[in-house]
């Protein structure tokens, strides 16, 4: 692709701990075409996340900050911002990524960045999402991507996706299911927000110039 091409689409930064299935999807639709947006660089706060080796399979900037090696939140986010702000993105984009963030790291990329959660928020905020529904006998449960603001899982939700918890689930079991479903509806969101129809305006989530009073729903 020429390079002029290249400069003018949105550049997307994804933060990631782990695997990383959430960056593939993303990197996928990316080559496919299906999103139009150029991923500037994949970040990892973990040295063995596997999704760094996804990205520089990609040709993608890959880079590891270890929090661990930070004497607080603030310092770990001012650095993180550094390192997210050298690549100027359009959008930043929480893929599995397992740091809580400081309210001013937030706030430095309000309606820039998003995430996606596994349950159907405002339920089980938090980690360990699967293994909570099934301790709960829970029927129902799904996965949400929101707009990312200071309260942890708290920000306005754009889009879910609902499974059926089953008799038989495991917590494998379950968030395999609800895997299936990220993958489906990450994309679909980064998707309208580097065409511009998704906007967060006075906390609400504005699609396609309309508040959105509930979320989209995905139907499996
Ligand atoms: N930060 C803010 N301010 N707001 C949000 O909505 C955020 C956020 C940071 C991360 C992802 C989130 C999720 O989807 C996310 C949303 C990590 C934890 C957590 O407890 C909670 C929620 C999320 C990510 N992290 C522990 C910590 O001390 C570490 C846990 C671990 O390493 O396993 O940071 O669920
Ligand atoms: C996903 O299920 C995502 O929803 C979840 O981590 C997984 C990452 O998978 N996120 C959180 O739990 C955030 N606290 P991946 O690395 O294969 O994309």
């Amino acid at each position: 692709m020429p390079t002029e091409t290249q400069t003018a689409l949105p550049a997307v930064v994804v933060l990631i701990s782990g695997n990383g299935s959430n960056l593939q999807v993303l990197i996928d639709a990316v080559q496919t075409g299906r999103v139009h947006a150029r991923i500037a660089a994949v970040i990892s706060n973990r040295p063995d996340a596997y999704g760094l080796q996804r990205a520089t399979a990609a040709g993608i900037p890959a880079e590891m900050l270890d929090h661990t090696c930070f004497d607080s939140r603030e310092a770990f986010d001012q650095a993180l911002q550094e390192r997210i702000d050298s690549f100027q993105p359009d959008l930043v984009v929480l893929a599995g990524f397992m740091r809580i963030l400081t309210p001013a790291f937030v706030t430095h990329y309000t309606g820039r960045m998003l995430n996606i959660h596994p349950s159907l928020l405002p339920l089980y905020k938090g980690i360990h999402t699967h293994r909570r529904v099934l301790e709960d006998g829970g029927s129902e449960h799904g996965v949400s991507v929101h707009f990312v603001t200071p309260e942890l899982d708290g920000g306005p939700v754009i889009m879910q996706a609902k499974v059926p918890v089953l008799p038989s689930d495991t917590e494998e079991s379950l968030a395999q299911r609800v895997h299936v479903q990220e993958h489906v509806i990450y994309p679909r969101v980064v998707k309208w927000f580097v065409e511009g129809r998704l906007k967060l305006v006075n906390n609400q989530v504005v699609l396609d110039g309309s508040v959105l009073t509930h979320p989209a729903l995905h139907m499996a």
